[in-house]
């Protein structure tokens, strides 16, 4: 594609411009496989060794050998962990509509169950042959086992088909009758029911705890090619197979829609539908259709950050982090990560699933640490705050269609406990609006943010009209009713603590500023629609008069609206600066003595803290136009944050850390907040050459870039859904307007630069 990796030195830079030149104006969307994999250079996770977990280990260490080791691979809706050992091996599955909960309680994401294949006569099979290797090939959501075992060579393939909605295990090996073994399911909850018939395993039952007893059901399809299958007691037996292929499909009877009673149908017929449909299937056709239905999301992004000796590439992953931590540099890790986290989006987050949860789609327990739940108070919203920019907008609905589907009881909750319009929450959420916690004025607000910025990417107006803008004038009428007037004439929002910590107090800065932010995208909304002109104008009488960003006695950014902040808080909430990063109130171009603040705060908070702490800190300082120090953090969090199998952890595995990093390496690159597309706005000396292709600007623009020495050497802007194409863009320190039409591109290159 346009952007060459350096490692394929091979292609000439004459070479390079001419296939820039022929595909700049073609969107990302409609371009073939990326050149990546035609250069030879693969995203591979990998590891020499299984994932052992001895039994009866206490949850604390289970949590984290199972959070380092295992291998995510999921499908949006169906998720699944793999282990990978020889002579058993133990996939933990989920499905993302197993939850507890109701209408007034959180409930928690719930462990599904797992499935087990023990091999005969693996037993003393050792994985220290040295011929044993497991990967996650995130190029093509794709997990490989192979190893060698008395003389017969042995391999695992395993992916979660989204087009055949169902998760496939191919086991293969290159003797005739080398699998004898079982199949079992193991239900995560009491009092279901395991039945075997044929070669399928049925799991089914109902969950007690709630008011809401969601029903579920999961099979297992054992096909063998050669040997025999046969059923008894629950369990699949298999007897001297050529090979095996097990299909795997979960559900639950839950719906979206309140008005149905969150139910659905009982899930039996849809998987015993979708399972028939896949058994009518070879291996190789669901493979390469899921091949092509993943990299058509994965593939429209290609980054190169620089190159990293032929040594430490060869390392597997786990020692690659260890020789980062050690210091040596590794810009295709650094790269690496942002690739994974949209490998870990495209796998948990598709139109018509939920949400990611705090785990994504994988998770083990059914007391989950913090109930892998929506946390609206950070959480949720860093989940999604890099997707568009990562033209995964398709991955963004999950988030839009939960907030229409809670509205309503979230407006009855908040009905009763303050009395006034709109909705406000708690910040730990579930699928049937219920939530717990503190009441945080704030939150549905910062949730509403992510949905405005989905259509400033993207420009949909009908998302834009059904979606964001009734959740926006519905939160403003919640401002409306909630602010109070202080003595100085100021409107500041009701007592609440800014998210964790410190005093309950009116006016804190959580809230303001997310006020000040659900205003103004409210004005843009309503301008964009031509909606509620009378209505704008009370909102732009709303927004001035509401108390502003404060700077305090050490020259900080104040957190309340008293001048309270302790200089040695190193708190991991950042709650006040949100008006740098996500939101658009502060920024050193527009408020530079708030940006001046803004650091001192930053300063103060320190580099430090969970996962998920410094991914945001990466954020706000490339804001602040800050690259070396968003690069810093970066590091700190890949030495300090990064488990083997590159999930983030807080701890523990948390995968707001994965999104958030991803979300930081995008604001170094290119930021839009502004209304201005400006290009390498926080590049760190760390990454002197590099090249990216295709992130996503707001106002329906497409990027490819290109930089040599720390400056720019080529752009190319493209406008894939701007309706107008006035563009503003600011390159090398220089601002200009630039019109594009719709479908066209423009390139910077020479002088301009
Ligand atoms: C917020 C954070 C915690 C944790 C939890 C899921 O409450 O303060 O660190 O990440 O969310």
């Amino acid at each position: 594609m346009t952007i060459i990796r350096a490692k394929d030195q091979s292609i000439s830079t004459a070479a390079r411009c001419a296939v820039a030149a022929v595909l700049a104006v073609l969107s990302c969307h409609s371009q073939a496989i990326a050149a990546e994999s035609a250069a030879g250079t693969r995203r591979i996770v990998w590891s020499a060794e299984p994932v052992v977990i001895p039994p009866n280990t206490p949850r604390r260490f289970f949590e984290g050998l199972w959070g380092s080791s295992v291998y995510p691979l999921g499908n949006g809706r169906l998720g699944c962990t793999v282990f990978d050992g020889i002579a058993e091996e133990h996939i933990q599955f989920n499905e993302d509509t197993l939850w507890t909960g109701d209408e007034a309680e959180t409930g928690a994401f719930q462990n599904f169950g797992d499935m087990f294949i023990t091999i005969e006569g693996h037993a003393d099979a050792s994985p220290t042959n040295g011929t044993y290797r497991r990967e996650l090939d995130i190029e093509k959501a794709l997990h490989t086992v192979t190893y060698e075992h008395a003389g017969t060579r042995y391999r695992r393939e395993y992916f979660a088909s989204h087009p055949a909605n169902v998760m496939v295990f191919s086991f293969t090996a290159d003797k005739k009758g080398a699998y004898t073994g079982t199949v079992s399911l193991r239900d995560a909850h009491p009092g279901g029911e395991i039945n075997a018939a044929g070669g399928t395993i049925t799991l089914s039952g109902a969950l007690r705890p709630g008011q809401i007893k969601l029903k579920y059901e999961a099979q297992a399809m054992v096909l063998n090619q050669g040997g025999s299958v046969s059923a008894a007691n629950g369990v699949v037996s298999f007897k001297g197979c050529d090979s095996l292929l097990i299909l795997l499909d979960a559900g639950t009877d839950y719906l979206n829609q309140r008005d149905k009673g969150w139910k659905q149908q009982h899930p039996h017929q849809r998987i015993v539908e979708r399972l028939a449909k896949a058994a009518g299937r070879s291996f190789d056709d669901m493979l390469a259709e899921h091949i092509k239905d993943y990299q058509q999301l994965f593939n429209r992004v290609t980054l190169q950050l620089g190159d990293t000796d032929a040594e430490t590439l060869k390392l597997s992953t786990g020692d690659r982090l260890k020789a980062y931590q050690s210091q040596k540099p590794d810009p295709d890790l650094e790269e690496m990560l942002f690739q994974y986290a949209r490998y870990l989006m495209v796998s948990s987050s598709r139109p018509g699933d939920l949400p990611a949860t705090l785990q994504g789609v994988w998770n083990p327990y059914n007391w989950p640490p913090w109930r892998s739940d929506y946390h609206t108070d950070v959480n949720v919203e860093m989940n999604y705050w890099f997707v568009d920019a990562a033209n995964l907008s398709e991955c963004f609905q999950p988030l839009a269609e939960w907030v229409n589907s809670i509205r309503e009881v979230r407006r009855e909750a908040t009905k009763k406990e303050f009395n006034v319009r709109g909705w406000a929450t708690r910040s730990e959420n579930g699928i049937f609006g219920g939530a717990t916690y503190h009441w945080v004025p704030g939150d549905a607000s910062w949730v509403a943010q992510n949905l405005w910025d989905h259509y400033a990417f993207t420009q949909d107006k009908e998302y834009l009209r059904t979606r964001a803008y009734p959740v926006l004038k519905e939160l403003c009428e919640y401002w409306e009713d909630s602010m109070k007037t202080n003595s100085a004439g100021k409107l500041v929002s009701p007592k609440s603590q800014s998210p964790e910590h410190g005093p309950f107090a009116e006016g804190n800065s959580y809230e303001q500023q997310l006020a000040w932010d659900l205003l103004n995208n409210y004005i843009e909304a309503s301008e964009a629609l031509g909606a509620d002109s009378e209505y704008r104008k009370k909102v732009v009488d709303m927004k001035a008069r509401l108390l502003g960003p404060q700077i305090g006695k050490w020259g900080q950014l104040q957190e309340w609206a008293e001048d309270l902040d302790d200089p040695q808080d190193r708190h991991r909430h950042l709650s006040h600066l949100i008006a740098v990063h996500p939101g658009r109130q502060i920024s050193p171009a527009t408020t530079p003595e708030l940006a001046e603040a803004a650091k001192v705060s930053m300063n103060a908070r320190g580099d430090g803290e969970t996962g998920w702490s410094k991914a945001w800190k990466i954020c706000i300082w490339a804001r602040l136009r800050d690259g070396d120090r968003a690069y810093k953090l970066a590091g700190e969090f890949i030495k300090g944050n990064v488990y083997p199998n590159l999930w983030g952890c807080c701890p523990p595995f948390q995968i707001d850390c994965n999104f958030g990093y991803a979300a930081g390496v995008g604001e170094m690159l290119v930021q839009s907040h502004l209304g201005v597309v400006e290009l390498l706005p926080a590049l760190p000396k760390a990454w002197p050459t590099g090249s990216v292709r295709c992130l996503r600007a707001r106002g329906g623009y497409e990027v490819d870039m290109e930089w040599k020495d720390g400056k720019l050497a080529r752009a190319l802007i493209r406008n894939v859904s701007s309706p107008t194409g006035e563009c503003v863009v600011r390159i090398s320190g220089v601002t200009s307007k630039i019109n594009i039409s719709p479908g066209q591109a423009k390139e910077f290159t020479g002088k301009e630069l």
